[in-house]
């Protein structure tokens, strides 16, 4: 008796949550409701302690690589489907109690039963969506539409319930035939229900995916349209006689390759209008900035910056390189007086992020800027849109985005991955990447046949000095370097390898501009950051042809 309304329970509670998450999902793309499976994991994922966050993080990325994913482009995409997949389990889990506690009551209360225990449920939600949920329709408007969203689910499910179940004294009381009967039009109930279900899912879900790549592509014309353009130089090294060899990654990545990280499921949204940056806390000066007063009233910074996240295996895809524009913080700082017991920035995120930053290091880095511009353009969206930090030889976890308040302190606070397991100081680790054997691009020069190799090495603010390469584990060999393009970005490396076909293992080493070599020993990322020797091995001609 108990499985088969745990069983029926479970088949409503799936048969009715499907449909309500498609219409969230029309709602979220459409009208700019919070998607409520989002808000959930991302509170969900807030309030998980730092160690099962991370654990979970790296199940997922091993999952990806398992199945040969592209863990840079596909784990955001991988998380809001475990989001989904999550609220899905939830919203069945939810209703084989909501259905147990029916069959307790037994009374013949159906509505009543079903709104009081619905409200049960939609009350929390309500609650999740007003503190995770970045609507873009009014929040009252926003929690009002799941409140009702989750009231109908559940007087929809109790009504069904009822509907379906048939308690044991009635069926005594009935003769053969009305049993009959009755099961074939509880079968039709179901039949109904599901047929239900699946058109308000396949057309809901259907009309959110049509309308999310046209939102998409309008996206795309309005930042590349109206937007101010700031003056971009052109690279600084075009004429360095050092080519990278065929393959190798392009020295200053397009916008829209650079590499995204983020805590919530989706980007972060701030509009301009509403935004204003507050720097208080123990400054004799307190102020309260606009974009405009950041990017008229100092004066501006441009920097080439190659960012890395401090998560990346090597060889790495979480490291890019672009155009940084902005204000020296030391500027603002200077402005707001801070005080001389003051020690630390706590710098907060619109997302819920935060780091803090010591002032004795701003204080010895005039480069440590609010950044307002990438590659000349205001920053994108995900990007960080209107402020960022940047801080030379850090890793990503250290610089917030979406930066919404700066607060001066004489106390340590740990950030938000720090608190988490990760490094308190998080200096980027010395590494190099072969990315391209370029046999295809084979030539002769002074006799010898010769296959271009490179890659990339990048030592922070370091600057690397030497790059050095090993075929089949024999003596290492200078590669030539180009110029970076600037002292905190990478540099592109190339060796003309002399070839010989079979096959090869090749290696790569860098040295940090000190003659500091990088670390050889294979580490994991967590929690400073990964090092070892990147190696990769070809065939020629490959064993297949
Ligand atoms: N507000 C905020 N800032 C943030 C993060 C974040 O999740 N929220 N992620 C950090 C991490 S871990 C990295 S690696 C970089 C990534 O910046 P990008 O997405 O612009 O490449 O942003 C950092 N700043
Ligand atoms: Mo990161």
């Amino acid at each position: 008796m108990l499985k088969r309304s745990i069983k029926l329970g479970g088949l409503l509670g799936a048969l009715i949550t499907t449909p309500v998450l498609a219409i969230m999902g029309l709602a979220a793309t459409w009208l700019g409701f919070t998607f409520v499976p989002f808000a959930f994991f991302n509170w969900f994922t807030r309030i998980l302690p730092g160690p099962i966050v991370t654990f979970g993080i790296d199940m997922m990325i091993e999952a990806l690589r398992f199945l040969g994913i592209d863990v840079a482009d596909a784990a955001k995409t991988a998380e809001q489907v475990a989001a989904i997949v999550m609220f899905l389990a939830l919203g069945i889990l939810l209703s084989v109690i909501l259905t147990a506690v029916l069959d307790s009551l037994r009374s013949k209360a159906n509505l009543l039963a079903g709104l009081i225990i619905s409200a049960i449920v939609a009350v929390p939600i309500t609650l999740i969506v007003f503190l995770h949920g970045q609507p873009s329709v009014p929040v009252t408007l926003d929690l009002l539409w799941s409140f009702i969203l989750f009231i109908i689910w559940g007087t929809t499910l109790a009504l069904s319930y009822r509907r379906l179940r048939t308690h044991d004294e009635e069926i005594t009381e009935q003769t053969l035939e009305n049993r009959a009967l009755e099961r074939i039009d509880r079968r039709q109930f179901l039949i109904t229900l599901g047929v239900g279900s699946a058109s308000i899912t396949v057309i809901g879900a259907g009309l959110a995916g049509v309308l999310s790549r046209q939102e998409r592509s309008r996206a795309q014309v309005s930042k590349s349209g109206a937007d101010q353009v700031y003056q971009i130089p052109s690279l600084p090294n075009v004429n360095d006689p050092v080519k990278p060899a065929p393959g190798t990654r392009l020295e200053y990545t397009p916008l829209e390759d650079h590499y995204k990280v983020f805590i919530q499921l989706e980007s972060t949204v701030i509009g301009e209008e509403s935004w204003t940056l507050p720097i208080q806390g123990l400054v004799d000066n307190p102020l309260t900035l606009t974009l405009d007063d950041l990017r008229n009233n100092y004066p501006s910074r441009d920097q080439y910056v190659t960012l890395s996240c401090i998560s990346g295996r090597i060889p790495t895809t979480l490291i890019s390189t672009t155009l940084w524009t902005g204000v020296s913080l030391q500027e603002i700082l200077a402005e707001a007086k801070v005080r001389p017991e003051a020690r630390y920035l706590h710098i907060s995120s619109g997302d819920g992020f935060y780091e803090t930053v010591d002032l004795e290091l701003i204080e010895s880095d005039e480069r440590i800027m609010l950044c307002y511009a990438w590659d000349g353009k205001p920053l994108p969206e995900d990007h960080g849109f209107p402020l960022r930090i940047w801080i030379p030889d850090r890793f990503g976890m250290k610089q917030p985005k979406w930066i919404t308040g700066i607060e001066v302190s004489d106390e340590y606070v740990p950030g938000y991955w720090v608190e988490r397991g990760w490094d308190e100081v998080a200096r980027v680790r010395a590494r190099s990447v072969i990315d391209t054997v370029a046999v295809d691009h084979i030539h002769e020069r002074d006799g010898q046949t010769l296959v271009p190799i490179g890659g990339i090495a990048f030592s922070g603010a370091r600057e690397t000095s030497r790059v050095e390469v090993s075929v089949d584990g024999g003596s290492w060999q200078e590669a030539q370097l180009r110029t970076p393009l600037s002292e905190t970005t990478w540099v592109i490396w190339r060796y003309d390898w002399p070839f010989e076909s079979g096959a090869h293992t090749f290696q790569v080493r860098c040295f940090e501009g000190d003659g500091v070599p990088q670390i050889v020993e294979d580490r994991s990322p967590r929690p400073s950051g990964a090092t070892g020797i990147h190696s990769r091995s070809e065939r020629f001609p490959p064993r297949d042809t």
